[in-house]
């Protein structure tokens, strides 16, 4: 069976395609953070909608499990294999259809990467209303997948707000096309939506209408030192309130400050250090957003404890100080992940109990936080436990029940928070869920083991 299967899967994509090689499969088999993934039976990489369409069918005839993967940045383990199933990769599903200048939309195939789309559509004066680090790897159809979040949900919203139309394969190869969608469209149920956040469970999306949002060429960036987690939320409230130009308001802390600034031979944004640092960025199309950014700061008795560039290097390279907690965390381990929100009164205090509830469960256990305040979400990353270990997952996720959150804010489920699922959602919402899950994958071959235990 396995072998008529791997031959009809060369047959559709070509030998290429179907790579055999464990070296060549290699890339596709581990997530981004190292501690998920399993070996493949195979990696598939069609090229068109209705290569997609036959690779599921063959998948769905043996059986087989299958794994929709495009650029392979996600952080919860939905997007390798558990060990068997088909890797069903987006990346060369790439093409740019033309940029609708009047409309500021475009269509995109899934793989294409998200940088490439800022690219192409920023000379019209648009943009992704979507971004963050992973911006060289990630794709249109994995962000849509995971509705994934970002730098800039403040201004323009998740993923699912970006999504005009699309196109996407079901399990058994029926293809669903809603292109180039329309902003006022209210026949039946919102499917574009349903797909924003199904993490590759329920079908595969093929192409992506964006919708885009006005560039804002007239960038301001500000790193701000704080006292305390509490001072930082209430800073960032007053300027969501006062400065209307503000698009991004996030957190770190010294720690994590000091790790990226070790792994990437970076300089201190300030000669003093703080306790917490906000970086808050303000945009505009058309007015000179630093003399705002600048007087809100004043207003609150915060310019000696901050800096500000509002040319393009200077703000890369504050805005470094922020990203690349990511990979400086990677640098020095596996970490545990999790990516968390509660509502913004109890910010602060889960910033506070989070180091004390993961020294409960893991005494030796490193925690770096950081995130995107303005949204209410926090980053906890873990570094000591083995992969394996639930412990200090189990005490953050807790304590975010604890206080009325979320166990995801923005990175999904996957594979390492199912059993949180029901905790967080409760038994009918997931049975509902299942039954959505149910109607469109009946053989249950679309990511098996994501958001639902197999
Ligand atoms: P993958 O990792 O390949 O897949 C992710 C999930 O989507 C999997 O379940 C997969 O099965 C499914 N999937 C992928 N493509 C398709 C498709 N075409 N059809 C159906 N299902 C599909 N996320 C945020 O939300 N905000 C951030 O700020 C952020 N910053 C990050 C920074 C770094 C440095 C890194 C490494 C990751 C970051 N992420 C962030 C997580 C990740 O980049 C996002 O989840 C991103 O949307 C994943 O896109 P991808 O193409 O890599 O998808
Ligand atoms: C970010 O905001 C990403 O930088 C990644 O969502 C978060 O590394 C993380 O935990
Ligand atoms: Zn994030």
């Amino acid at each position: 069976m396995t072998d008529a299967l791997l031959a009809g899967l060369r047959r559709v994509v070509g030998e290429r395609h179907c790579l055999a090689d464990p070296a060549l499969r290699a890339g596709y088999e581990t997530d981004w953070t190292g501690r998920f993934g399993g070996r493949a039976l195979s990696v598939v990489r069609p090229r068109t909608t209705e290569e997609v369409a036959a690779v599921l069918r063959a998948c769905v005839d043996a059986r087989v499990g299958v794994v929709p993967q495009g650029g392979n940045t996600g952080l919860v383990g939905g997007s390798v294999p558990r060990g068997g199933e088909v890797v069903l990769s987006t990346r060369r599903l790439s093409e740019q259809g033309p940029i609708d200048v009047e409309a500021g939309e475009v269509t995109v195939g899934a793989g294409a990467v998200l940088a490439s789309v800022q690219d192409a559509v920023r000379p019209a004066g648009w943009d992704v209303g979507v971004d963050f680090g992973a911006r060289d790897s990630a794709t249109i159809g994995g962000m849509v997948a995971t509705n994934a979040g970002g730098v800039h949900v403040l201004r323009h919203g998740p993923m699912r707000r970006q999504v005009g139309g699309f196109e996407a394969v079901m399990a058994d190869g029926t293809i669903l096309r809603r292109l180039p969608g329309m902003a006022k469209d209210n026949t039946g149920y919102d499917m574009a939506g349903l797909l924003a956040g199904s993490e590759g469970t329920l079908a595969v999306i093929t192409s992506v209408r964006l919708r885009l949002v006005p560039r804002l060429e007239h960038r301001a960036v500000a790193v701000i030192g704080l006292a305390s987690a509490r001072a930082a939320v209430a800073v960032a409230s007053t300027l969501r309130r006062g400065l209307a130009s503000v698009m991004a308001i996030e957190l770190f802390t010294d720690d994590g400050l000091d790790l990226v600034l070790g792994h990437g031979g970076l300089a201190a944004p300030m000669a003093a250090r703080h306790p917490f640092y906000l970086l808050v960025e303000a945009g505009d199309a058309v007015a000179d957003v630093a003399g705002a950014l600048a007087s809100g700061l004043e207003g609150q008795g915060l310019a000696d404890d901050a800096v500000l560039a509002d040319d393009e290097g200077g703000r890369h390279r504050l805005w470094q100080l922020r990203e690349r907690h990511t990979e400086a965390i990677n640098a020095d381990g596996v970490p545990h992940k999790l990516d968390v929100s509660v509502p913004l009164n109890r910010y602060a205090e889960l910033v506070e109990r989070v180091p004390a509830a993961v020294a409960e469960a893991d005494p030796a256990a490193r925690t770096i936080v950081y995130g995107h305040v303005g949204d209410g979400n926090l980053h906890v990353n873990v570094l000591g436990p083995g992969p394996d270990d639930p412990a200090v997952d189990d005490a953050v996720l807790e304590l975010v029940l604890e206080l009325g959150g979320s166990v995801s804010a923005e990175h999904g489920i996957g594979v390492a928070k199912v059993d949180w699922l029901v905790r967080d959602r409760g038994e009918a919402a997931v049975a509902a869920m299942r039954a959505i899950k149910d109607a469109w994958d009946p053989s249950g071959i679309l990511n098996p083991g994501v958001l639902f235990r197999p």
